[in-house]
């Protein structure tokens, strides 16, 4: 959102199958998010080369044209040196920098401090390494660069993903087909989620809170004034909940005594409010801890309405089956509560709520049930306006371009599709910085490496990253009683040459612990970390409390905590 406007994947699923290079940083595609990494294999069998960049060797890792095993943390020095190589061999795309970009000679002097070889001093990746994936991602026709937690989930995770955009801003490749930069999204919905406005400074469509026309317009479609202040982040949350500051909370969806690092701290700051609601499909720890649980809610398989996907697809999502017993869908019970407080809303169905959001949003408003049903998902930008017309009339070429009309939100109402013919929506966005003026430049921020907050040491000699298995499902509140499945238990990934240094055995129990808790678990003995690196998914909280050890070191700008990297210890258990 800083650098583009907009906070989404600038590309579509569909450009991973005609790409050359495909790079996976600080994420674990294959396991974390199967169907793109299904479009990413069809590309690799099209001829796309893969490039992984992850502490572990994950299975995908195997499976690359170059696995990269940085260490923790130190992502921005690699990711600069990359720059470094690419501006030095003058790779880069000068035509595109002078008309699309701004600040590159601030970028420019901070990546001449990074050379290979001193990238190699931090990250443990040979300079030469370093220089190939440079070159490879710098010469390639189309690329695309992909990014999750192990860039974000650190206390300069915002850092982080500037690292990686200066990259694309360099080589050019941003706004056009089969080239993009993409934050992959976590959740089914979590891109609407943000698109619909649940995120502390903006409106639903991506309007800035405090934007006096947003408000203006928002307060009157709404018939009630916006309060004029931004809201908190989840970490600000949490401060101003050990403050007092905060005393009652409505928790919907999400179980965070098990999902925000430092577990014990975050557990007594629920535990000491006065008011605790918490709406969920199942009983989790925060629910238990609440004074009123509404158990009400129905999963996806029993409600009905849309998700945004992580290609900015709208979708209609459908009730297979019905709610059990006195279940409703979250809207309705959240229709419910406003209308005891005396709001007066009056949505029948969510095609009503659907079409309220049409109004304020010009990202949505060309995207009705009717178009949904006809073209089965529909990605955003989608301006109103007769589909029809717009291909009737629109030039072969500027299809070909991939982009008609722009407007201040985004780019596109129409782009072609791969055999050219028109379709609704954005396949991919930011175009117009390819047009020959352009409107809106992107800034190149520089930025520094600086590595994890809690480094090991003598008393805490390992360093502990915590992550995703493909089987199971974050808290696991939707997955652990899938019993049936190998490995249905938490296991710590080690070196077979760590585990001989503290005389354990593959299965058997140790304790870890790091300075805010301490947590037995079974030992895994593996290849997949590195000496001195100890791996835990988080999906097994009542056995393995995984959130009792990480720590609450976050970044201010994003809220988000360092849950890739802390300092622990191991012992036997006798
Ligand atoms: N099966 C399954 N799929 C899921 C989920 C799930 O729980 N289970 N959860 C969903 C959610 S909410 C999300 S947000 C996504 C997350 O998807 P991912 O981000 O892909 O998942 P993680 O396993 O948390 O972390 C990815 C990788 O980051 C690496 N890593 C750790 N530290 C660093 C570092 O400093 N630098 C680099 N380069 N890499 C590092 C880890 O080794 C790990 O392989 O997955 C979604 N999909
Ligand atoms: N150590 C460590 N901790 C992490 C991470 C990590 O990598 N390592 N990753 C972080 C990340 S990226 C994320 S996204 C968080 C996830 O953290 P959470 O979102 O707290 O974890 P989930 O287990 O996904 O909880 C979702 C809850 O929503 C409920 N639910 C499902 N469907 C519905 C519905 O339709 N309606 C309602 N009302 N409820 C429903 C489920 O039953 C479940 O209890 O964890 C974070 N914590
Ligand atoms: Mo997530």
């Amino acid at each position: 959102m800083a650098v583009f406007g907009t906070g989404a994947a600038t590309t579509s699923y569909e450009e991973f199958e005609h790409t050359d290079v495909i790079i996976c940083w600080g994420s674990n595609t294959q396991e974390c998010h199967p169907i793109i990494y299904n479009h990413m294999r069809r590309g690799m069998k099209n001829g796309a080369k893969m490039v992984v960049i992850d502490p572990r060797k994950i299975d995908q890792a195997k499976r690359a044209d170059k696995w990269l095993p940085v260490r923790v943390g130190t992502d921005i020095a690699l990711a600069n040196a990359m720059a470094h190589v690419i501006i030095e061999e003058d790779l880069y795309d000068k035509s595109f920098v002078e008309r699309a970009t701004e600040n590159f000679e601030a970028f420019r002097e901070k990546v001449a401090g990074y050379s290979p070889e001193r990238a190699e001093k931090i990250t443990g990746i040979p300079a030469d390494d370093i220089r190939e994936v440079a070159r490879m991602y710098a010469k390639a026709d189309k690329a695309t660069l992909n990014w999750t937690l192990g860039i974000t989930e650190h206390h300069n995770g915002l850092d982080g993903v500037f690292a990686l955009i200066n990259l694309g801003l360099l080589s050019g490749h941003i706004g056009k087909y089969g080239s993009g930069l993409n934050p992959l999204r976590g959740q089914n919905n979590v891109q609407g989620g943000g698109d619909m406005g649940a995120l502390p400074n903006r409106l639903v469509g991506g309007w800035n809170w405090d934007d006096p026309e947003a408000q203006e317009n928002f307060g009157r479609v709404w018939g009630a004034p916006i309060p004029p202040k931004v809201g908190k982040n989840q970490a600000e949350i949490l401060d101003a909940m050990e403050a007092g500051e905060i005393r009652a909370m409505y928790v919907i969806g999400e179980n965070p005594c098990q999902s925000d690092a430092d577990e014990n701290h975050s557990s007594k700051l629920f535990g000491n409010l006065d008011f605790l609601v918490v709406q969920d499909i199942f009983l989790t720890k925060t629910g238990r801890l609440a004074d009123v649980v509404l158990p009400a809610a129905a999963s996806w398989a029993e409600s009905d309405g849309t998700f945004v996907n992580g290609e900015r697809r709208v979708q209609r999502v459908r009730k297979a089956v019905e709610p059990p017993g006195e279940a409703r869908p979250d809207e309705e019970i959240l229709t419910a509560v406003a209308n005891r407080m005396g709001a007066g809303w009056s949505y029948e169905r969510p095609e009503d709520i659907w079409n309220e959001i049409r109004a304020l949003a010009p990202n949505f408003s060309g995207i009705t049930y009717e178009r949904l049903d006809k073209y089965g998902g529909i990605q955003w930008p989608c301006l109103d306006g007769s589909i029809e017309e717009i291909s009737d009339n629109t030039p072969k070429e500027q299809l070909a371009a991939g982009t008609v009309g722009t407007h201040d939100k985004g780019t596109t109402a129409v782009t072609a599709d791969v055999e050219d013919k028109p379709q609704v929506g954005t396949k991919f966005m930011h175009a117009q910085l390819w047009a020959e003026e352009v409107e809106k430049r992107a800034p190149f921020h520089p930025v520094d490496h600086e590595g994890p907050v809690e480094m090991p040491d003598e008393a805490y000699p390992f360093q502990l990253t915590t992550g995703r298995r493909l089987a199971f499902y974050n808290t696991g509140t939707m997955t652990r009683d899938y019993k049936k499945v190998k490995d249905a238990e938490e296991l710590l990934e080690i070196t077979e040459e760590d585990a001989g240094k503290l005389g354990v055995e593959d299965g058997e129990m140790v304790k870890v612990s790091s300075r805010r808790g301490t947590i037995n678990v079974k030992a895994r003995v593996t290849d997949k970390v590195s000496p001195g690196l100890v791996f835990l998914g988080y999906h097994f909280p009542e056995d393995a409390p995984v959130n009792q050890l990480t720590i609450n070191a976050v970044d201010p700008r994003s809220g988000t905590a360092e849950f890739k990297a802390c300092a622990v210890k191991i012992e036997p258990v006798v």
